[in-house]
């Protein structure tokens, strides 16, 4: 696992050069979600997809740039599932963009993940790594240095609500303004990983993707976004669960690009969650 984390380490400190010094600019072409793709988003899945085949504990390797995994070494422990530059439009009008890693062992699902960990190139180069406990690290002079342990409070002030307001059902309408008529924040960059990184620094909050009309399976992807940040926001004490109240982490992925409707958050938050979603049955 350490080998791992240490490729982590070293494609962030890459990503976040080309991030500055690449220009910005499309590929061409599309990845398999349909998405157009940048050159940072191609470089950055080939300079993590470098770094990780020097481990000789990934077995294989699945990337939201690509459809299908790929096999690194037969007899690896690890198979890591990545999203190399989410949010990376966000980067042509400078705001924070993020890489993202979930580490399984056995197969792809919320069960078999065993860690999982983000980058935040942001002003500043941070990375979050769960495995027993979530833990804070920021890039200093070429290396990452601790920070803290990462503990949400049982109720927080953020509110970071995902998705086009227009196809919002009803419920989750009157679940994202019933916070803010508790006096919350809103915090909204459309950039998963810094979005979803300062409730966790702020102590707490809620961050939804709902289900949609127009995207009734919401837009997150299981493996590479939504188990991972699952992980890291039980590590730190918070809740993380789908649009039936279920654990995200007991999810299977039957899928490689599967996507689900996700809450992730302090106790309080989640408990309005099931709440506002339980009602929406009954009525
Ligand atoms: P919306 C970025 O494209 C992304 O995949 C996540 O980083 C982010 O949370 C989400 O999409 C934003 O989507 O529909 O709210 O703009």
């Amino acid at each position: 696992m350490t080998e791992i984390i240490e490729a982590i380490k070293r494609s962030a400190i890459k990503i976040s050069k080309a991030i500055v010094d690449e220009e910005f600019g499309y590929e061409g072409s599309v990845n398999s979600s349909g998405e157009e793709q940048l050159k940072l988003d191609v470089l950055s899945d080939k300079i993590i997809e470098e770094e990780l085949s020097t481990a000789s504990s990934v077995k294989a390797i699945a990337s939201e740039e690509k459809s299908e995994e790929t096999l690194i070494h037969e007899n690896g422990k690890y198979l890591v599932a990545y999203d190399p530059l989410d949010g990376s439009s966000l980067v042509d009008v400078n705001l924070s963009v993020g890489s993202i890693f979930g580490i399984y062992e056995n197969g792809w699902s919320g069960k078999n993940l065993v860690a999982s960990a983000y980058v935040v190139y942001g002003p500043r180069v941070e990375l979050v790594v769960a495995t027993i406990k979530a833990e804070r690290f920021i890039l200093r002079n070429g290396k990452f240095e601790f920070l803290q342990e990462l503990q949400l409070l049982q109720k927080g002030k953020l509110n970071a609500p995902g998705a086009t307001q227009k196809y919002w059902y009803p419920h989750h309408k009157a679940l994202v303004e019933s916070l803010f008529a508790e006096g919350y924040r809103l915090r909204y960059s459309g950039g998963m990983v810094p979005d979803l990184h300062q409730i966790l620094v702020k102590g707490g909050g809620l961050f939804s993707y709902p289900g949609t009309k127009d995207k009734p399976r919401g837009k997150l992807r299981k493996l590479f976004e939504v188990f991972p940040f699952a992980n890291i926001y039980e590590k730190a004490g918070g809740r993380a669960i789908n649009d039936a109240g279920e654990r995200l982490l007991d999810l299977s992925c039957s899928e490689l690009h599967e996507t689900t409707p996700c809450f992730f958050g302090s106790h309080y938050e989640i408990k309005k969650v099931r709440e506002y979603y339980a009602k929406s049955k009954t009525a």
